[in-house]
């Protein structure tokens, strides 16, 4: 076949490395930019096929996120904005690692398993971050979708990229599948909202975002100018001078525990990760003390918003707060039995977390990292639509009803997104009349370390109970059950990385100390 010559001869230019093996792991593929070309050209291609399977347009992002600027990587986005389905991650490993002369053969396949027409047109949108590499690992993208009808959108930020897919394909009922409409359609959400804020002064509509030197800082001047004033952002790693993610970013300050380089942290900050999909807010004290909120603060604070508007309302509707084993023991023991809300926990990785999410009317979700959203059942935003047009119900019900559904088109639910985030989070402050202080005060994060062990071969460790168990290697989970009985309030996990070759350590406990040293002795028994 015709399409098959073309696939030999394009493959021709972007050659496997023979002998590589990579994997598409929690974040799809990212390692040095340098072994990726083949990478990209045969992704181009899957995305085509999954693109004439689902008679749906499908997403490709070449991003590697809060990385470092040498490594890149690339990820599948699914018809309705969401992560590629399992079944096809595989089949990127398959195709990624199929040798040279292999190549058509692992096509044929896929093809074959999956009884794919290839008359079927395909679509495929391609996006990418600010990396240098990001410009000719596109191109190697749009050469696997080569003769088919892609849509490269150049410059986005993954969650962008994501809602840009879910329009294309509910035929706009998402939004426009436009740069414009998706900014449309979050800055009038926003100042919709924020009407209900009243007493908001200009000082308290200030805020200092880090674009870690990204995607996410060239975005978000896009999207100021749309906000009216009602936002004013002060930006700082702008992407003009420094390099992506170095001192900066999501990521730096919640591993570092400190502000990025270069920023006054004594107001309300946050920062953006490489490629704008995870937010963390933080301030500096007057005793110079750095506080950080992490998703976990985040998930709480938008939680208990929505549910304060649930219970004015009068609706009932189910609301969940997913999170992982990495979320702190406080915020998960606040939600429980402090506000009494459903807390689900998954494996690591944004794809568990939104699956799990969707199961209920309302899934709140957020990685520590600060990467999450809401989800809303169709049922669920169809009981508050009718709510709210009801013109029989009493004043404080449709107060809460309006605010519901003026809260919905800020979100981007089709993935965590660092500036939908920032607008509900600003909005939600704003109409409490809450300081980040006061949102700092819900409760106090458990003293906790991350560790990373290198190991020889990090898939030997085995976990189960959403990874919160080691199952093998034999006799693990029970050296961490007797370490962490030697101290107070303490919990630890060892999971290996789905994005880095290192094993990860965690620990909690009462003091700083005990968690360092409860962390320090697990990654001992880890070797
Ligand atoms: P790994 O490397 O599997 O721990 C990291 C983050 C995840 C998620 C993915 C994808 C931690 C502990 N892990 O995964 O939360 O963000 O990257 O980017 O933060
Ligand atoms: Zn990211």
């Amino acid at each position: 076949m015709v399409q098959f010559q073309e696939v030999t001869k394009q493959s021709a230019l972007h050659p496997k490395p023979a002998g590589l093996v990579l994997q598409y792991g929690t974040a799809g593929f990212r390692t040095n930019a340098k072994l990726l070309d083949h990478i990209m050209f045969r992704m181009g291609l899957l995305a085509t096929l999954r693109s004439k399977k689902t008679k749906a347009t499908i997403g490709v992002m070449v991003t590697a996120s809060h990385n470092p600027e040498e490594d890149n990587g690339v990820k599948l986005v699914d018809p309705m904005g969401e992560m590629v389905t399992p079944t096809w991650e595989v089949y990127a490993t398959q195709l990624a690692n199929a040798e040279q002369d292999d190549l058509l053969a692992s096509l044929k396949d896929i093809i074959e398993k999956e009884s794919i027409n290839m008359s079927q047109e395909a679509n495929v949108f391609v996006g990418k971050d600010t990396r240098s590499s990001s410009v000719s690992l596109s191109k190697a993208v749009l050469d696997g979708v080569s003769a088919l009808a892609g849509h490269n959108y150049g410059l986005v930020t993954t969650p962008q990229l994501h809602y840009m897919v879910c329009c294309q394909n509910t035929q706009g009922e998402y939004g426009e599948a436009t740069m414009k409409g998706y900014y449309t359609k979050l800055s009038q959400a926003f100042i919709q909202l924020t009407k209900n804020a009243s007493n908001c002064t200009d000082d308290q509509k200030h805020l200092s975002v880090d674009g870690a030197n990204g995607i996410g800082a060239l975005k978000v001047r896009e999207m100021e100018s749309h906000l009216k004033k009602e936002l004013h952002i002060s930006l700082f790693n702008d992407g003009s001078t420094g390099k992506l993610n170095h001192q900066c970013g999501a990521d730096f300050v919640k591993v570092q525990q400190k502000p990025p380089t270069g920023m006054n942290s004594g107001e309300r900050c946050c920062s953006f990760d490489g490629d704008a999909d995870r937010i963390v807010y933080y301030y500096t004290d007057s005793e110079g003390r750095f506080h950080l909120l992490d998703g976990d603060k985040v998930a709480t604070l938008i939680s208990t918003f929505l549910k304060e508007l649930l219970t004015q309302a009068g609706l009932d509707l189910e609301m969940a707060v997913v999170q992982t084993a990495y979320a702190n023991g406080s915020s998960t023991n606040y939600l429980e039995d402090t506000m009494k809300v459903t807390v689900r926990c998954t494996k690591t990785g944004v794809k568990h977390l939104h699956h799990a999410a969707q199961e209920f009317d309302i899934g709140v979700y957020f990685e520590a990292n600060g990467h999450g959203t809401v989800l809303f059942s169709k049922a669920a935003e169809e009981k508050i639509q009718r709510l709210a047009e009801d013109s029989s119900v009493a004043n404080e019900r449709k107060r809460a009803a309006l605010l519901l559904r003026s809260t919905i088109p800020v979100i981007n639910q089709t993935v965590g997104d660092a500036i939908s985030d920032m607008l509900l989070i600003e909005a939600i402050l704003a109409i409490k009349g809450m300081t980040i202080q006061q949102w700092d005060a819900i409760y106090s994060d458990l003293p906790n370390r991350q560790l990373k062990v290198k190991v020889a071969d990090r898939r030997v460790i085995d976990t189960a109970d959403a990874e919160r168990r080691a199952v093998s290697p034999k006799g693990l989970q029970e050296a961490i059950d007797s370490l962490v009985r030697k101290y107070r309030e303490a919990r630890s996990f060892v999971r290996p990385s789905g994005t880095e070759d290192v094993v990860r350590v965690y620990a909690e406990a009462e003091t700083q100390e005990s968690a360092d040293s409860l962390a320090h002795e697990v990654s001992l028994a880890v070797y």
